[in-house]
């Protein structure tokens, strides 16, 4: 008897206001917003809080079936597995691996992440999931400067450039992010992995790729891919990772609309050359979005042309106001396209 299994990679849903972290089993509940920032492991998941102001969004993890595959040995039925080690929070099911810190804040960023990221990246690895294949990095005063006159994301870039040093991760290898601000506190990293499944990571070629950005942005270029694509036999799904108004490496437009309507025009870019790769992308849509912006003011005009370029189901691309990590940049937008 040939036994299969389903192949599947993790996907958000987002609520506002109400309390779902339960709500369908997910893997994972991100709570964007509150005053205890945090994660911890609870009934089979992972809930890792945010600081921030209400209302709070809630972002929840569940696994998505993109094929089947042949069994191999008992890689079919290995379940729910969730735990807290070295202030690493964990959950995996299957195939797919939902982990993550939250670490206090620090007058320089860099060695605690670099400790944290190394850890981070190590359990993914011992527990099985070698294929990182997209992260989130959310820090307290994103903007403003260190002891040492650095400004933190700078100082938070080295950390990570070098815990992905440490553990031999080629720049090339380095999956889609996101990395934007927090009103308050230390660095909040999640990141969701594969076991067997590699990511395919596409570069934007508007953009010059951010691990090669000139050191006048930093010391470390970001690590991060524009894009990374898990594909499936019935699915295939693309991580487009944080975006924002850049071409080659600088920062373009002064208003909000200039920055939008960049901003909109290098999704497109990435998104074509995407399905340059993958054709089966062409048919696809944008499931969901993240949207974040600086300024309160221009909430709805973000939310008006993104909905209108990129329309995405109910509710699905939420907004959250956050200073992103150029300090002139406006508007960032993520999202998961299928
Ligand atoms: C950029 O393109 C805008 O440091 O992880 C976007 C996505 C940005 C991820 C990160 C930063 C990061 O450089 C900023």
């Amino acid at each position: 008897m040939t036994s299969s299994f389903k192949r599947r990679v993790l996907v958000p849903h987002y609520a506002r206001g109400t309390p779902v972290e339960t709500a369908h089993n997910p893997l994972a509940c991100v709570r964007y917003g509150g005053d205890e920032a945090g994660v911890e492991v609870a009934q089979g998941c992972v809930f890792m809080t945010l600081p921030g102001p209400s209302p709070v969004l809630y972002e929840t993890w569940h696994p998505m079936q993109i094929g089947e595959q042949q069994a191999e040995g008992t890689a079919s039925i290995i379940p729910r597995m969730a735990g807290k080690e070295s202030g690493i929070g964990w959950n995996c099911e299957g195939d797919v691996l939902f982990a993550a810190f939250w670490v206090q804040d620090q007058p320089e960023l860099c060695d605690a992440v670099q400790t944290h990221y190394e850890r981070l990246i190590t359990l993914s690895r011992q527990k099985g999931f070698p294929h990182i294949y997209r992260m989130w990095n959310y820090l307290g005063a994103i903007n403003q400067d260190n002891e040492y006159g650095e400004e933190r994301y700078r100082d938070f870039c080295r950390g990570r450039a070098q815990a992905f040093d440490a553990l031999g991760v080629e720049l090339t290898a380095l999956p889609a992010a996101t990395g934007i601000g927090l009103p308050a506190g230390g660095v909040a990293v999640y990141l969701i992995a594969h076991r067997v499944m590699q990511g395919v990571n596409v570069e934007n070629p508007s953009q010059l790729p951010a691990y090669h950005y000139p050191p006048r942005y930093g010391r470390r270029s970001p690590s991060f891919a524009r894009a990374t694509v898990m594909e499936g036999e019935s699915q295939t799904v693309l991580y487009l990772s944080g975006t924002a108004s850049i071409r080659g490496h600088e920062s373009v437009g002064h208003t909000l609309d200039e920055q939008l309507a960049i901003t909109i025009e290098t999704i497109h870019s990435l998104r074509a050359a995407a399905e340059k790769r993958f054709p089966c992308l062409q048919a696809g849509r944008f499931e969901s979005m993240k949207l974040y912006v600086r300024h309160p003011k221009d909430v709805s005009a973000v939310q008006a042309a993104i909905e209108r370029a990129f329309p995405c189901p109910a509710g699905q691309a939420p907004l959250l106001v956050a200073d992103i990590c150029r300090a002139e940049l406006l508007v960032e937008v993520e999202g998961i396209l299928l």
